[in-house]
């Protein structure tokens, strides 16, 4: 590790410079703050008597970041060579560099570097699907996976820069996929084994990938899904793809023409496998998400940016200790799996929890039963499962013994008052923390959260409350112009730099910038609202665009519409969100038929279900489906979304002014046909 290397700060050329700085001391002020004992100690400034209280060293991450993130990419991550530039970042430009010049490789980092003291240690539990079976996987064993599947890609063709798509339940050997994917140099682009064949070939396409890695079979609450026949059936549509491997989960199915099995290829090749050097902005991976228009977008993050920012997260957000157990459920398909089962507890050498099951089989004891098994410290979950686990009632949690968690984390939509307290008072028992956090898959790490904060401070329902350090929160007005003070509401930016924030949209990085920088020029947009509350905590109003946040998954209204379209006796059609009470928001669709047709009502409903399942995925079928004889437009042709959300939300009086509406009369038209939803 090289350390001595002179560091040229650039904060001149970051036009995030300290003049805005000012308003965000008066934006982080708080009456509770004082300077009280951290409760998460940074060893780094522990000599410094000027950074010792959490408000401290938030300051100093915003006033000095350069400072800030230098020290602690240097302390916490190992380079094989050090960087030069800390960063290179114009936001008004949505240019984003950091640590140039240095090198590094994410796998050596997840997983070389803890084998000396942590060798032995348990790196990965995997809770399989069948109820109460586990398997423990310590950090040399998954060294050992990782570098055959790094031999066995290299061996087949697999070259530095090469997108690699995973298409595998969570597991060890995803996880050692994804790493294998790290260690040479390719970038990984996980799609979420729910996905349809279509869905999984729009975004095979997208990134170019000439290689897929598979299982015969997916296991999820019992049920068998067929990962391979979606994939063949994906790859007969992708020229690009030239090899499939196909880890045997069940031992269904067989190979064809150009799969490889995953397992055999492995155990042929050595478990040594030298990594290669990556640059610190080399791509370490993409993950697809949607957008309120057009195609799922491929955000590409960096190496060493991000892998900083989800290894300080999840140390510090958590107050992760060594030897602690860290129970993420989400599936590595989405970003808090990428950054809170793999990345960040791996980077900090901890046991990390992979969960391949559902909240509910057997039955809504699940989580609770782990906790007590596997001694978990801390849980993150969704608050569509603890909204779905609350309704089945106490008993299935206190039957269990809890005792061993100390924080509760909680991810994906708003965190409502009940679910809050039901995780705080009977998961809880009230002892630990309940920390709703928010973030997004181009945020790459936690964002806004109760902790770190000073020890004491008040956690409060319903918002993740303050910024995490290097992170400034701005909430922007129509003008574009920042909101001050408290008790306020806006378009929640972020107008600091911060290393884990993506860099592009893979192959498209002008609606990169359209999407995040352009709207509120020298801020980056996150596309939710926020108030700022009268004591200056941050609450999340939802999104302000047409994405729609469906048990925590996000589904552009336009890729459900598409699919609608196609069906021929389809029209058009709209597709809004309305209040749903365990999933956080439901899918209504409004659809208008051309003329004539024969096929009843009920008939079509369903096959226009199918059809969404089969292109996009089950969570994306709508909930309520209404046959309307017109849409509601302007008379320039927009579709008036605002009057569809109140009717799907049953506020019909609640419409407001139709009155600039080119055909008032198809409002009333539609509220009356309300009540024949299908
Ligand atoms: C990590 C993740 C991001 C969107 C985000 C927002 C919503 C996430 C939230 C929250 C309220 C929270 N969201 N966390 N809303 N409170 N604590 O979920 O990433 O899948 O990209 O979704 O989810 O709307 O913009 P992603």
């Amino acid at each position: 590790m090289a350390s001595s290397m002179h560091c040229k700060s650039i904060i001149g050329r970051c036009t995030v410079g300290l003049r805005r700085v000012n308003d965000l001391k008066v934006a982080a002020c708080t009456s509770w703050m004082q300077h009280r004992p951290l409760s998460t100690k940074f060893p780094e400034f522990q000599n410094n008597p000027q950074l010792q209280s959490h408000d401290q060293i938030y300051q100093f991450s915003l006033e000095n970041p350069d400072q800030f993130w230098s020290t602690l990419a240097r302390s916490r991550l190992q380079w094989s060579k050090d960087f030069d530039t800390v960063k290179d970042c114009d936001i008004i430009k949505g240019h984003i560099k950091w640590f140039l010049g240095g090198q590094l490789n994410a796998s050596v980092n997840c997983v070389d570097r803890h084998l000396d003291t942590l060798g032995d240690s348990t790196a990965l539990i995997w809770e399989k699907d069948e109820p109460g079976t586990e398997e423990h996987v310590s950090y040399r064993q998954l060294s050992q996976m990782v570098n055959r599947i790094s031999n066995m890609l290299k061996k087949h063709g697999v070259k530095k820069g090469d997108r690699v798509a995973i298409y595998l339940p969570t597991s060890p050997v995803a996880i050692a996929s994804m790493l294998a994917c790290a260690r040479i140099g390719a970038v990984h682009s996980v799609v979420f084994a729910g996905f349809s064949a279509e869905a999984l070939a729009g975004r095979i396409e997208d990134a170019k990938a000439e290689t897929v890695i598979t299982a015969d079979e997916g296991v999820r609450g019992g049920r068998k899904i067929p990962l391979k026949k979606v994939v063949d059936e994906s790859v007969s549509k992708c020229p690009s793809v030239k090899r499939v491997f196909v880890y045997r989960r069940t031992g269904m199915g067989t190979l064809g023409k150009n799969d490889f099995s995953l397992d055999d290829e492995m155990a042929k090749e050595s478990d040594v496998c030298d990594p290669e050097l990556m640059e610190s902005e080399d791509f370490l991976f993409m993950l697809y998400t949607s957008g309120s228009t057009g195609k799922p977008k491929g955000i590409a993050h960096s190496t060493a940016g991000y892998l900083l920012y989800a290894m300080m997260t999840q140390k510090h957000v958590f107050d992760y200790k060594v030897g602690e157990r860290f129970g993420c459920v989400a599936d590595i398909g989405w970003i808090t799996g990428h950054s809170y089962v793999v990345y960040g507890p791996l980077l900090n050498g901890a046991t990390t929890v992979l969960f391949e099951s559902n909240p509910i089989y057997p039955d809504a004891g699940k989580y609770w039963e782990m906790t007590e098994r596997l001694k978990l410290e801390h849980m993150y979950l969704s608050p569509t499962a603890l909204r779905m686990l609350l309704k089945e009632g106490d008993n299935f949690v206190t039957k269990y013994d809890r005792s061993s968690l100390r924080k509760l984390g909680c991810v994906g939509e708003p965190l409502n008052r009940e679910a809050f307290e039901w995780y705080r008072d009977v998961v809880g028992g009230g002892r630990c923390d309940v920390i709703d956090t928010w973030w997004q898959t181009e945020t790459g790490g936690i964002c806004i959260t109760p902790r770190p904060s000073e020890e004491g401070a008040p956690i409060l329902p319903g918002m993740p409350m303050r910024p995490f350090y290097g992170i400034a929160p701005a909430l922007v007005d129509q003008k574009g112009e920042e909101v001050t003070g408290n008790d306020v509401k806006g378009a929640l930016c972020i107008k600091s730099v911060w290393p884990g924030m993506a860099r592009t949209i893979y192959g498209d990085h002008q609606r990169f910038l359209n999407t995040y920088y352009t709207p509120y020029p020298g801020y980056y947009f996150s596309g939710d609202g926020a108030r700022r509350t009268k004591s200056g905590y941050y609450q999340i109003t939802g999104r302000m665009d047409d994405v729609l946040n469906v048990s925590g998954h996000r589904l552009g209204t336009a890729e459900i519409e598409d699919v609608l379209d196609d069906q021929e006796e389809v029209a058009e059609s709209a597709v809004v969100g309305y209040p749903h009470d365990i999933k956080g928001e439901g899918i209504y669709a409004f659809v208008v038929l051309k003329g004539e047709h024969d096929m009843p009502l009920d008939k079509l409903a369903n096959e226009l279900r199918g059809m969404v399942k089969t292109r996009i995925s089950s969570f994306a079928q709508p909930d309520m489906i209404l046959f309307a004889p017109g849409l509601p437009k302007t008379r320039s042709g927009k579709i008036m979304r605002r009057i569809l959300r109140k009717v799907a939300a049953n506020k019909p009086d609640e419409l407001g002014d139709t009155s600039t509406l080119f055909d008032p009369s198809v409002v009333d038209a539609i509220v009356e046909k309300h009540e024949e939803v299908y």
